[in-house]
């Protein structure tokens, strides 16, 4: 028997205040607090460098980022900048499981992952300033780096677009033989109120396409938390539904993420079967540079600092006594130092002359 959907009493009023839009609350888990994902790994299981390795990496993150936004308010970068700041461990964790031979799709907030990737800082930075030493010969700008030596595959603007795209390329490559190719695909939880995030977990799981998909759950999409605009927000059931498995992450730290994305790639690469995993991890910045974040107080965004990726883990580190504040120390500052010359050789790049403006945009007769 049909049951009668929960409607609006006025449909034209829009609900306010935090919880659910109308009616009971969402079914699925409760949402993440700070607390609930404080780093709790045992670091001495893990190996010293690997551990610093994902250090190096959110540091380069962190830095590149701080001054991208730095270099926004001076309008050499312009147009729309989205800064992953207090995401890192995702990243950070998943990269170091994927090989030479997989593919990357993202979204807008993607110059961790197109860094990480491989894709060079300095490439990324001339992008940025939509100069043509840039990794998309400027004509891409922040939301749009791409690489296909490193098969980095954007830099998607369209929210649940990856999605698709990530779905076309993992049956590329299961029709041109490339075996044991995996596509990753990063994508918010936004992205979960799109029917081309339904299309793509369907066409995956029916077509046993070897897509490893990666929900950066922040709780909020744009100004919307999950909750105003799921009905479930267990994302992992949604999978699920598919014939997906998938685990919920704590995606603030980054040995975590590690061991669940390099579990869920190997079993990826072996059964050329879809696995999902949802990320819950938080960002620390606006959504954008155009955001004046009344969705949420200040207050939370405090709490959730107090939880950061990457001072909990040099933290646990530190009192393991497999890192010393100098190790730590030469790190930032190498850090800083890339992210400088990056800034050098974006500034000494050259605009695209008028009469290429078109290239790669329209057809050429
Ligand atoms: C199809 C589409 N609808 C709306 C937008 C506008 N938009 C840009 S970002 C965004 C929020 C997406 O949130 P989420 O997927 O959670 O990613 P996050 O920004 O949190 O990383 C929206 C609605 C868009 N870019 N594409
Ligand atoms: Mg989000």
């Amino acid at each position: 028997m049909m049951t009668t959907p929960r409607s609006p009493s006025t449909p034209s009023d829009p609900p306010r205040g935090s919880g659910p839009a109308w009616g009971g609350p969402a079914h699925g888990p409760a949402p993440k607090t700070p607390e609930s994902l404080a780093f709790s790994t045992d670091v001495r299981q893990h190996d010293r460098a690997f551990c610093h390795a994902r250090v190096r990496d959110m540091l380069r993150i962190r830095r590149l980022e701080e001054r991208c936004a730095q270099l926004y308010g001076e309008q050499k970068i312009r147009g729309f900048l989205h800064l992953y700041i207090g995401e890192e461990a995702v990243a950070a964790g998943v990269m170091p499981s994927l090989a030479p031979q997989d593919n990357v799709v993202a979204t807008y907030r993607e110059h961790g992952h197109a860094l990480l990737r491989g894709v060079g800082m300095n490439a990324i930075m001339a992008e940025m300033y939509g100069k043509q030493e840039g990794c998309s010969r400027g004509h891409g700008g922040s939301m749009h780096l791409f690489d296909r030596a490193t098969r980095f595959y954007g830099g998607n603007a369209i929210v649940g677009g990856g999605l698709t795209l990530a779905v076309g390329l993992a049956l590329a490559d299961v029709q041109l033989g490339r075996e044991g190719a995996v596509t990753a695909c990063f994508f918010g939880e936004g992205a979960v109120a799109e029917g081309a995030f339904h299309e793509s977990l369907n066409l995956a799981a029916l077509w046993r396409l070897p897509v490893l998909f990666l929900c950066e759950n922040n709780l909020y999409a744009m100004g919307t938390a999950l909750a105003r605009s799921e009905a479930s927000i267990d994302l992992v059931a949604k999978a699920a539904s598919y014939g997906i498995a998938g685990a919920r992450i704590n995606g603030m730290n980054v040995l975590a993420v590690h061991e669940a994305a390099k579990e869920a790639a190997r079993q990826v690469r072996e059964t050329r079967t879809p696995r999902f995993l949802e990320l819950h991890t938080y960002r620390f910045r606006a959504h954008s540079m155009f955001d004046a974040e009344l969705y949420r107080d200040k207050a939370e965004v405090e709490r959730w600092k107090q939880h950061g990726p990457i001072h909990t883990f040099t933290d646990r580190l530190k009192a393991a006594g497999m890192l010393s504040e100098d190790e730590f120390q030469a790190m930032d500052r190498a850090a800083l130092e890339e992210v400088e010359a990056a800034v050098r050789f974006a500034e000494a790049g050259s605009w695209e002359p008028p009469e290429r403006l078109l290239d790669d945009v329209v057809a050429r007769a």
